[in-house]
């Protein structure tokens, strides 16, 4: 407890929290209503923080809108040097961040500071991207005429995350919208609105540092009716929000209603396809940190196994020699390797999940009980789960964000495992093991996998940041972090430019007046 306390310390979390922030400022402190905030390792109270109301969401806005008439007259290069400088705060707090993303979130803390490295990661890549916000020149049709594009600040960008990463998606979407030119109001899950807070207080002397304005970076801790005021505000261009697919559609609708642009990092229903040519030693690892690392909280969790008959029994058998010993327990533990679910209610959307796919004739291999006893306490911890089902399954279909890992057993060619792997609504990440070029080849071809990501001998998390992040169909369509995601956070202007005396027109089109 002494280590929490100094970690609260470090980070500037108080006993009661402010309800918002506009960067060097911070309001609502008092008036409002309260929410507790325990953490799903012990059950204690970490910290509580005030709610924000549609007034403060106003304020936030507002001083936003004054904010980017202010940011968008910086070059480029120079708001990179800002990010920069966020990027080195973040390796001075990097220990205590990520101690408090795993004693909020419950991932253990090897996942807390890896969460934090992609937030430092992130930054280095925005800070070289800050000078490479380049579009096309073009040929003109017209002589002596010049056409080109250019990429222009939308404004405000709301980004709406979720509890399992609570922080390093604000900074893939914040960092790279900042050197872009936009200014961020960032609305943390309220499950986890510490580590927001915090990451508050750490950038905050680099504002200050810099003579930047208030309302460029701003935090908003509230609940859904936040996020609904967000989405329906044509104040803000773009919206980013990561979470359930539920979730996402009433964004996206909202926001496509005002003809707005989203981003949406919605859920994932990821399959590793093991063909008989798989190495099974490898595989082994990425199957079982896929599908208990973060307690299967992570949107990249795998949840499906599309095993060959050949080697069925045998992946069968290997991992029911390996869960059995799953060292499970406090996140800050070093032994740990499964954290707690974040609360109780996933852990009854687990155990009815487990409940429904055994009705429907899943067989349950192992797992779904309820950690008691010392250390346990919570009634948060649970026992990873395999179920031997069949893909078309209810369950199977939907995304349980726990650790279930559903065996689906397939025959013949690798093709009938790619149709197994692309048969469910969402479509996030995917993988298959198999040394056969190919098998590799056909899972990475145009009818091969249809997911945002496809990997080979390698499992479904764990993406870098250098990549486009995102996936198809239930998933939402979006990419962000690396690659050109930065796009998204700009608006794209077309100009043609006529260096001669005439005036001729496009198309051919001839009139005199
Ligand atoms: C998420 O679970 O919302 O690929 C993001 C991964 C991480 C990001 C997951 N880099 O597992």
């Amino acid at each position: 407890r002494q280590e929490i306390t100094d970690v609260l310390h470090q980070l500037g979390i108080k006993e009661v929290n402010p309800a918002y922030s506009t960067g060097l400022e911070w309001g609502g402190t008092e008036g409002r209503t309260t929410r507790d905030i325990l953490s799903p390792a012990d059950g204690s109270l970490i910290a509580s923080v005030n709610m924000a109301t549609a007034e403060d969401y106003e304020t936030i806005v507002s001083t936003a809108q004054e904010a980017f008439k202010v940011w968008r007259m910086m070059p480029s290069p120079k708001r990179g040097e800002i990010v920069r400088q966020i990027g080195e705060k973040l390796r001075e707090h990097k220990e205590a961040l990520g101690k408090l993303v795993s004693y909020e979130m419950g991932k253990i803390l090897q996942e807390g500071l890896g969460e934090v490295q992609e937030m430092i990661d992130i930054c280095d890549f925005a800070v070289g991207l800050s000078r490479q916000l380049h579009g096309y020149t073009m040929h003109s049709e017209r002589p002596q005429h010049r056409m080109y594009e250019q990429y222009h600040p939308l404004g405000i960008v709301g980004v709406i995350s979720a509890f399992n990463f609570p922080v390093a998606v604000w900074s893939w979407n914040a960092m790279l919208a900042g050197v872009c030119g936009d200014v961020i109001i960032w609305k943390p899950s309220e499950k986890t609105p510490l580590t927001a807070v915090a990451c508050q207080h750490i950038i905050r002397d680099v504002l200050a540092d810099n003579d930047l304005p208030e309302g460029i970076f701003n935090v908003i801790i509230g609940d859904a009716e936040i996020g609904s005021l967000m989405a329906n505000d044509t104040r803000i261009p773009l919206i980013s929000a990561t979470g359930s697919t539920r979730m996402g559609k009433k964004v996206g609708e909202a926001v496509g209603a005002r003809l707005g642009k989203s981003l949406l990092e919605l859920g994932g229903n990821n399959a590793i396809i093991l063909t008989e040519n798989a190495d099974l030693e490898m595989a082994m690892n990425a199957i079982v940190f896929g599908a208990v690392g973060t307690c299967g909280q992570r949107c990249t969790s795998t949840r499906r196994l599309i095993i060959h008959e050949n080697v069925y029994e045998q992946v069968k058998e290997r991992l029911l020699k390996v869960y059995p010993k799953l060292p499970i327990g406090h996140p800050l533990d070093s032994t740990t390797l499964v954290g707690p679910l974040i609360d109780k209610d996933a852990v009854k959307a687990f155990q009815g999940a487990l409940k429904h796919v055994q009705k429907e004739g899943g067989n349950l291999l192992i797992g779904g009980d309820i950690l008691e006893g010392v250390g346990y306490e919570t009634g948060t911890y649970v026992t990873p789960a395999i179920v031997e089902a069949e893909n078309h399954f209810e369950m199977v279909q939907e995304e349980t964000f726990a650790p279930i890992l559903y065996l689906i057993k397939y025959s013949g060619d690798v093709e009938n495992a790619i149709e197994l792997q692309n048969g469910v609504k969402q479509g996030l990440s995917s993988s298959i093991f198999s040394t056969n070029l190919l098998e590799t080849e056909a899972f990475l071809s145009h009818w091969g996998s249809d997911c945002g990501i496809a990997n080979v001998n390698i499992g479904t998390s764990g993406a870098e940041i250098g990549g486009a992040f995102g996936g198809e169909k239930d998933t939402g369509g979006g990419r962000e972090s690396g690659s050109d995601a930065w796009r998204i956070y700009m608006r794209r202007q077309t100009n043609t430019i006529n260096y001669s005396r005439e005036l001729p027109l496009a198309q051919g089109i001839k009139f005199d007046i």
